[in-house]
């Protein structure tokens, strides 16, 4: 799906930000017609999460079905008289939903959808008149289940377990740990589209011979598009044109360089594309995007961008910031990528699910490496069906195909922490037989990045999930969940733990996740959880050890920031074990990693030189090569 875009063939308005919002606890809106309007004295943000916007109204841990109205005005200039009467569709948009939402128009049932960190669109042409208002319901369902993607705990097995006094530690109930928000996280937005249109692009880049590319762009248009044009320009270059014909709703172009200019965290180079649709008559379509040309691979015990040995620094993330929750905020996306280059971190992970692609849009100009993740959290193989792989799969497939002509993507996490309470599916044939057709199919969608699933403790290195892996994502919280306070002991058991899984998989190790919940203002003379120098201090022997080791590409400190957390009596209200609190102010372990990642402006090769003599070189070639 393409995004919206003003274009001399499109346009978009965005809804409003303030909508009437009713809570259905009993789930009886359906029934009573609430689809047809309904009335509230309640009204909230869109975007943003209802819990902490609503909780003066006790909605706070609301995790149930509720329900959204807006009147929104349709532009005159949306009806093809605006468009010198070519005929268009109108689309609505969501930006994402969690999880499950289904959409009414004046009444008429639009669309549905499941999934919650994804956008989406119905075309809503038959139901809307240009130059007039229409008043859109939305009914957006947070609840999840072992079937969904995440899974979750529905509400009968959580009274169940209260029940038994055993599993009801959380509150609301996951099976993750993050705070369950409920809303619409993206923008609303209507579109106002040519008929004849692409409907999707998805471009390929390679590197050819010695400072050549090719790029392959290919893309989808809707029926009576006759052929594609494809204008691909750098800055003071040349540029260059390509045509192709549609056949069967789709057009290939391809694109040869002689000199490329390379994407890369030093130069993040952005060439220009613009995709013109045709008809036989002329233009009908216009959209444009930005493409990087890097090449990532990996090659025995390195992940190489270019040709080159990369090492990841930086963190895994969180979408969470005070009041407007799980929604996606301009402000702090822009200061959080202030804050990555500050500290000198080349790199994020999307845990636990995919973020908005503004996200990936500022990473690509910034130059920072993006660890994409599909939402499979927690993955309880024990409960999981076939209705959960599907949904697995369905989910990883929307991935894909939304976030893969990012250049910044430079990795897919299929997934998170496999067996965490320990279950035995995660490491035995059961296991195995649910991942690898989701490993197969990844591959087969996308064959030119690196795949991975960060592995829990828990799951030992029996994983079930590491056997498919191009990259070992280890999550280790040695000094913390164990050895507290006993720093010498945690490093050697994160050494110990690195060697072994090496010598098992013979693939780069990569540690995804470590850390210690840390209060700011706390301190101490000795070793002691939760204060500053205790979560600085492990975090530099964590990377003393990963660093010294040849085989590691690459450590993320968990988290960048403090975020929200379901009340459980291991957390402060919040994970603290964010290097930031959560309004973004720094602990003492952000100055500490500062020091060292930015270290006179060098790169993580050359710090893990400093740190580790003789670890940042490139690899000598194999002997095929
Ligand atoms: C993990 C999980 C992450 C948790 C973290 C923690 O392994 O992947 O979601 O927040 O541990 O702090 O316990």
């Amino acid at each position: 799906m393409l995004r919206p875009q003003h274009t001399a063939h499109r346009t978009f308005i965005s809804a409003a930000p303030r909508w009437t919002f009713r809570p259905d606890p009993d789930d009886v809106g359906v029934g009573q017609g609430w689809a047809n309007g309904f009335t509230s004295d309640l009204t909230v943000a869109v975007p943003g999460s209802w819990n902490e916007q609503l909780a003066e109204a006790g909605l706070m841990h609301h995790v149930g079905p509720s329900w959204y109205r807006q009147v929104i005005f349709v532009p005159p200039t949306f009806g093809s008289a605006a468009f010198g009467g070519s005929a268009r569709r109108v689309l609505l948009r969501i930006g994402a939903a969690s999880h499950h939402t289904t959409a009414w128009i004046n009444g008429e049932r639009v669309g549905t959808h499941q999934g919650g960190f994804l956008p989406f669109a119905f075309d809503v042409t038959d139901h809307v008149t240009p130059g007039t208002s229409a008043c859109v319901v939305l009914r957006v369902d947070p609840r999840l289940d072992a079937e969904t993607i995440p899974q979750g705990i529905r509400a009968e097995e959580y009274a169940e377990s209260v029940e038994r006094g055993a599993g009801s530690e959380h509150f609301p109930p996951t099976r993750y740990d993050f705070f369950p928000y409920g809303g619409i996280h993206r923008p609303v937005t209507l579109l106002s589209v040519p008929s004849l249109r692409a409907t999707h692009a998805d471009v390929r880049t390679r590197l050819h011979g010695p400072s050549g590319a090719v790029v392959e762009i290919t893309v989808e248009v809707t029926e009576g598009v006759t052929a594609v044009k494809a204008l691909l320009s750098g800055e003071d270059e040349d540029s260059h044109a390509t045509e192709a014909l549609a056949v069967d709703g789709r057009a290939q172009l391809t694109v040869e360089l002689d000199e490329a200019r390379l994407w890369s965290p030093e130069s993040p180079f952005l060439y220009s594309l613009t995709i013109h649709a045709l008809d036989g008559e002329g233009v009908t379509d216009a959209y444009d995007l930005r493409v990087g040309i890097r090449e990532v691979t990996v090659e025995r015990d390195r992940l190489l961008l270019n040709g080159q040995p990369i090492f990841l620094q930086g963190f895994g993330k969180h979408e969470d910031v005070p009041v407007l929750g799980k929604a996606f905020a301009m402000p702090f996306a822009v200061k959080d990528m202030g804050l990555l280059r500050w500290i000198g971190a080349n790199s994020f992970r999307t845990a636990h699910y995919p973020y908005a692609d503004a996200w990936l849009d500022l990473a690509d100009e910034h130059g920072i490496l993006v660890i994409d993740e599909v939402p499979a959290v927690s993955l309880n193989l024990h409960k999981a069906t076939a209705t959960t792989q599907a949904r697995h799969e369905e989910a990883l497939r929307a991935l894909i195909r939304r976030d893969r002509n990012h250049p910044s993507v430079i990795m897919w996490a299929l997934g998170n922490e496999p067996g965490l309470a320990g279950e035995e599916d995660a490491r035995t044939e059961v296991g195995r037989r649910y991942w690898k057709p989701l490993f197969e199919t990844a591959r087969k969608l996308d064959p030119t990045r690196p795949l991975t699933v960060p592995s829990c403790a828990q799951a030992t290195l029996d994983d079930a999930a590491l056997a498919f892996c191009d990259v070992i994502s280890l999550n280790r919280y040695y000094g913390w969940y164990t050895e507290p306070g006993q720093l010498d002991r945690a490093a050697d058991r994160l050494r110990a733990d690195l060697e072994d899984a090496y010598e098992r998989y013979g693939c780069p190790i990569f540690v995804s996740e470590f850390g210690a919940d840390t209060m700011e203002g706390l301190h101490a003379t000795f070793p002691q959880l939760f204060t500053e120098e205790y979560q600085a201090d492990l975090i530099e022997r964590y990377l003393d050890v990963i660093e010294a080791l040849d085989f590691t590409c690459g450590a993320h400190v968990w988290n960048f920031a403090d975020f929200l957390a379901p009340q459980n009596f291991r957390r402060v209200v919040l994970n603290r074990k964010g290097v930031f609190n959560r309004t973004r102010d720094p602990k003492q372990a952000a100055f500490r990693l500062r020091e060292r990642w930015n270290d006179a402006m060098a790169t993580p090769r050359d710090i893990i030189e400093k740190h580790a003599p003789g670890r940042g070189a490139s690899p000598t070639p194999s002997p095929e090569s």
